[in-house]
């Protein structure tokens, strides 16, 4: 085997940048901002920390649109700043983890700048160009953010090919050129000290518009493995495609443990479930709870010895798990901590979001006080097609990003001791109970229940090589599932909903210790609204 694989029984927290914390006033978050919480981090357990972009970027795209890979945005830092991020860090035994997109640049890039002024520069073919079909578009592809996927430049009288926003034009990745631009500058990271990378809508760089085809190009998995020799699969990094194609057979090839392309994946099945079949993700549906579970465990069982799941509730692009199927009013720390025991008990590795581990709820904001330009365009757009406007808005409160993206909540002081200054984005009014200091103050919080879900995959093997069997699969309450290896067991037993139920198993408990429980007491049979218990036996 290649790698080490240290990151088996890692967990990872995802930082995004912008809203984590301000160190200067300036309302937004940044490196200095992040360098004096890595303490904070240290205490919670955490092996690594995901950084979104803190690139120079012209921030269309909260970072996602790179104008240079090889300098900090003076939002951010500075390159030095960087630096110590990453030495610092190193002494909190955490590790950074870089967030690679390759997929497109910012249309401020000086790739972009030199590509769009004539069709013999050089830089012409770093992108994807087409001409008119007949006076019209190329195609009818659209991009993600809402409009046509083609942009016309008149210089070169051609349209370029975007997946994303306006300011995000893709990369060729069928030009050598561009390969090995890539190469270099992840190799001036890795040189930098970085611990690994994320990489952004990584299926999606091999695209073939002529076909419509945008994520799985036939091309991917080759230009997987050369990006994989040519860079970080020299060493022990962990690495992590953003895969929102990914289906069981792919995320094997993805995440195959003789290390050719990742360590692993995102994936989104159990992710999309609360939404409509084949429609948007703003079009609600409840969430199917069997289909969850079956889906859950499809991936665990597909995985196990032939590649290795990522664990992920929440990120900066998917609304607050506590709100979305826990309960974030009477229950809200029950049923965080819930969610956070069947995610952890799981095999694969864990990812934390900012604010996960203090039950950060989503907000309701009237649409002024939105940023992110995915929410916005949809507004728009839905506005321009006879939407009623609360409908939209309950779509937007219900999954925009930017529940995600609200500043971190340190303290009841002004603006949750983010900033001093104005943040970018409204803090979540709820900050006067919800932040961390309160959490650390408290024995019972939802952060201390992550710091033990952490420790125990750090001192019981079983949750890094158990096999996982689900149990009560047809059961409309319970989550429950046993993990097996040669010397123990641990079942994992948690109540998903608000109602007082009686667990319909027949258990002899006797062996079993509790590991962790999220109620003072536990009473036999009987799990109280989002009750969740770990139990664990030698055999
Ligand atoms: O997200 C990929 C992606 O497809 C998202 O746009 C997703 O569909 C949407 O956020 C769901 O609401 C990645 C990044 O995580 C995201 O923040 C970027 O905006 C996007 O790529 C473009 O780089
Ligand atoms: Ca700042």
């Amino acid at each position: 085997m290649k790698n080490e694989q240290w990151w088996k029984d890692a967990v990872i927290y995802q930082i995004y940048p912008k809203s984590f914390k301000d160190s200067n006033g300036d309302g937004i978050g940044d490196i200095n901002g992040i360098i004096s919480k890595l303490d904070y981090l240290e205490k919670l357990g955490i092996d690594a920390i995901w950084l979104s972009p803190v690139y120079k970027s012209p921030q269309d795209d909260n970072g996602y649109d790179i104008a240079d890979y090889q300098a900090i945005d003076t939002m951010f830092g500075t390159l030095e700043d960087m630096d110590r991020l990453i030495s610092e860090a190193k002494t909190h035994h955490i590790r950074i983890i870089m967030d690679l997109v390759l997929n497109h640049t910012s249309d401020e890039h000086r790739w972009f700048q030199e590509a769009k002024k004539s069709k013999d520069n050089p830089y012409h073919d770093y992108y994807v160009w087409r001409d008119a079909q007949d006076g019209q578009l190329p195609n009818d592809m659209q991009s993600v953010f809402g409009g046509p996927a083609w942009e016309y430049v008149e210089e070169v009288d051609q349209y370029y090919f975007h997946q994303f926003s306006v300011k995000q034009p893709d990369l060729n990745w069928d030009n050598e050129a561009v390969k090995h631009e890539l190469y270099d500058m992840i190799n001036w990271w890795i040189d930098r000290g970085v611990g690994g990378f994320r990489l952004d809508v990584i299926d999606q760089i091999a695209k073939v518009p002529d076909l419509k085809i945008t994520n799985n190009g036939p091309k991917l998995h080759d230009y997987i493995r050369e990006l994989n020799e040519n860079t970080f699969g020299k060493g022990e990094f962990i690495t992590v495609g953003e895969a929102w194609g990914a289906n069981i057979d792919n995320a094997k090839l993805y995440s195959n443990p003789d290390g050719s392309e990742f360590s692993m994946v995102f994936q989104f099945e159990h992710i999309g479930l609360d939404q409509q079949e084949g429609k948007e993700k703003w079009d609600l549906a409840p969430l199917p709870f069997i289909k969850l579970k079956q889906v859950l465990t499809k991936w665990q069982e597909a995985l196990d010895g032939s590649g290795w799941n990522s664990l992920f509730w929440d990120n900066h692009d998917l609304p607050r798990i506590v709100s979305r199927w826990g309960n974030d009013q009477a229950y809200r720390k029950e049923s965080a901590k819930m969610l956070a025991v069947v995610l952890h008990g799981m095999q694969g590795t864990p990812y934390i979001y900012q604010g996960e581990e203090l039950g950060m709820t989503n907000v309701q904001y009237p649409i002024e006080d939105y940023e992110d330009l995915e929410t916005l365009n949809m507004y728009h757009e839905r506005k321009k097609q006879g939407y009623q406007e609360e409908g939209i808005m309950r779509s937007i409160h219900a999954k925009s990003r930017d529940n995600a993206r609200t500043p971190m909540q340190w303290d009841a002081s002004d603006n949750a001791g983010f900033t001093t200054g104005t943040p970018w984005l409204k803090v979540n009014p709820n900050y006067i109970e919800i932040n961390a200091k309160d959490n650390l103050e408290d024995p019972d919080s939802v952060f201390a229940c992550y710091q033990k879900l952490i420790a125990l995959r750090k001192s019981y093997p079983i949750f890094v090589d158990g096999h996982f069997h689900l149990l009560l699969e047809e059961d409309e309450n319970f989550f429950a599932y046993m993990r097996e290896d040669e010397n123990s067991e641990l079942l994992v037993v948690a109540n998903f909903f608000d109602q007082q139920v009686n667990l319909p198993l027949e258990l002899d408990l006797q062996d079993y210790t509790i590991l962790y429980q999220n109620y003072k007491d536990t009473s036999g049979n009987l799990y109280r609204p989002y009750e969740a218990r770990i139990y664990y036996k030698q055999k």
